[in-house]
């Protein structure tokens, strides 16, 4: 028998045991426990300072959020604004950004967790050690129906600053100068240990616009998961007779986007398409096109295609619209379920629809609890965007002990937001567009 698997039922009866105990607290206790409908998250308008994240990168980008946390999805970034040099006011980006699920499948077929909704990763937030925030300062998270409320308050979220290497490297026309800027960032994360898994859930905030989300896979396999005998593990101690059984980490996040203070957007797809060389000439041509995407949409990778969500009226100083690119980073995509069967949904909002899998809010009879059903032909008006990154974990001997972090995730990227590169030094700044040479 898989013991790690009586460790997730323990964890999942906790979980239980906790909305219990609230359930009985309240006046109208009644249901199933993992049922309840939840209350939503703080609206993100504004926090008290114990909840706001200011910080100005040393290239003169300030980037400004709110956070809140959840009993299930954890962390939440709210109000997320960007202002780089030569901004006189913030760009709101963001209205709300988190994990929707991360949805755990054995290869060989005999348990599926949702690590979210179902294993407690929420409560399973852990305090963390200043030397694994360095350079930051750690904030304490009073984590919502904690399983030991004596323990509800965890030094568990960690604001630092990091250097990424070169923003950008020119070498003058004339002369010998050289324009060069080494980019900083702005990181935030959260370590949730879930059974013997432990999940760092980062946010990374680029001087130039730029956000990366990733989950990093940690801590260790569970040492009781080691018979796969069927061909579907991969035998981790002496000889072949410890396997451990392959499975994947289908992780999701859910972008509310607020370009420029509206949630109203467009969004649009982009392809392009390579043919032959045409008579005469040197090299294939690629033609790319933009499709409007005006409905919902489940949305599929593809060589080429990448999607962006407009703004309706912010736009930058060249007048051009405001955008923010969706950038794919690697993934396995899992074809076992309906929900993990594409990369990337586009849904109207809806203020019931947190989760991508086991959606526990109460959105009324008949309403999909998966994020395949929120796509259901609505037009697209106020956009969610849902991005689902897969990784399948099939062990390696390296995995012990403890396992190395493993990370899957993306980014979103400026386009168009400034005329310019927004690090643009004072001496470049009249270089925008067709510039005569002098
Ligand atoms: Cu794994």
């Amino acid at each position: 028998m898989r013991v790690n698997r009586n460790s997730r039922a323990r964890s999942r009866a906790a979980v239980g045991l906790s909305t219990l105990a609230l359930a009985a607290g309240a006046t109208t206790a009644a249901g199933p426990a993992v049922a309840q409908p939840r209350s939503a998250p703080a609206p993100a308008a504004d926090c008290s300072a114990a909840y706001k994240i200011e910080q100005k990168l040393a290239t003169g980008t300030t980037w400004r959020m709110c956070w809140s946390y959840e009993s299930e999805a954890g962390l939440v970034l709210s109000n997320i604004s960007y202002q780089p040099p030569g901004e006189t006011a913030p760009i709101k980006v963001l209205s709300t950004a988190k994990l929707a699920q991360i949805d755990v499948p054995y290869d060989d077929g005999s348990v599926e967790y949702s690590d979210l909704t179902g294993a407690g990763f929420g409560q399973g937030l852990v305090d963390m050690v200043p030397a694994e925030c360095p350079g930051g300062s750690i904030k304490t998270v009073k984590v919502p129906e904690a399983w030991d409320p004596a323990h509800a308050n965890v030094k568990g979220l960690c604001t630092t600053t990091r250097s990424r290497g070169h923003a950008y490297r020119m070498e003058a026309d004339t002369g010998n100068k050289v324009f060069q800027k080494q980019g900083k960032d702005l990181l935030i994360y959260t370590v949730n240990k879930v059974g013997w898994y432990e999940y760092i859930t980062e946010w990374r905030f680029q001087d130039d616009g730029t956000i990366n989300m990733n989950v990093g896979a940690t801590g260790s396999l569970s040492p009781f998961d080691y018979d796969a005998g069927d061909g579907r593990g991969w035998p981790l101690g002496k000889g072949a007779k410890d396997y451990a059984t392959s499975h994947s980490h289908n992780v999701f996040w859910r972008l509310n986007f607020g370009l420029d203070g509206s949630s109203k957007a467009k969004v649009e797809q982009y392809d392009s398409v390579v043919s032959p060389p045409a008579q005469g000439q040197q090299a294939p041509s690629n033609k790319t096109t933009v499709t409007k995407v005006g409905k919902e949409l489940a949305g599929d990778a593809k060589n080429m295609r990448w999607w962006r969500l407009v703004s309706n009226s912010g736009k930058n100083k060249d007048n051009h619209a405001r955008s923010y690119e969706i950038v794919p980073g690697a993934t396995t995509k899992y074809l076992g379920r309906a929900f993990t069967k594409h990369d990337v949904y586009f849904t109207e909002y809806n203020k019931c629809e947190q989760f991508a899998s086991d959606n526990l809010r109460n959105c009324g009879a008949g309403h999909g609890k998966s994020v395949d059903k929120y796509v259901d032909g609505q037009t697209l008006t106020h956009p969610v965007v849902w991005v689902n990154v897969g990784f399948h974990h099939i062990a390696r001997d390296e995995d012990q002990q403890p396992m190395p972090v493993h990370w899957q995730g993306f980014s979103i990227a400026p386009r168009d937001v400034t005329a310019m590169n927004p690090l643009t030094p004072p001496e470049l700044a009249n270089q925008n567009g067709h510039v005569e040479p002098r």
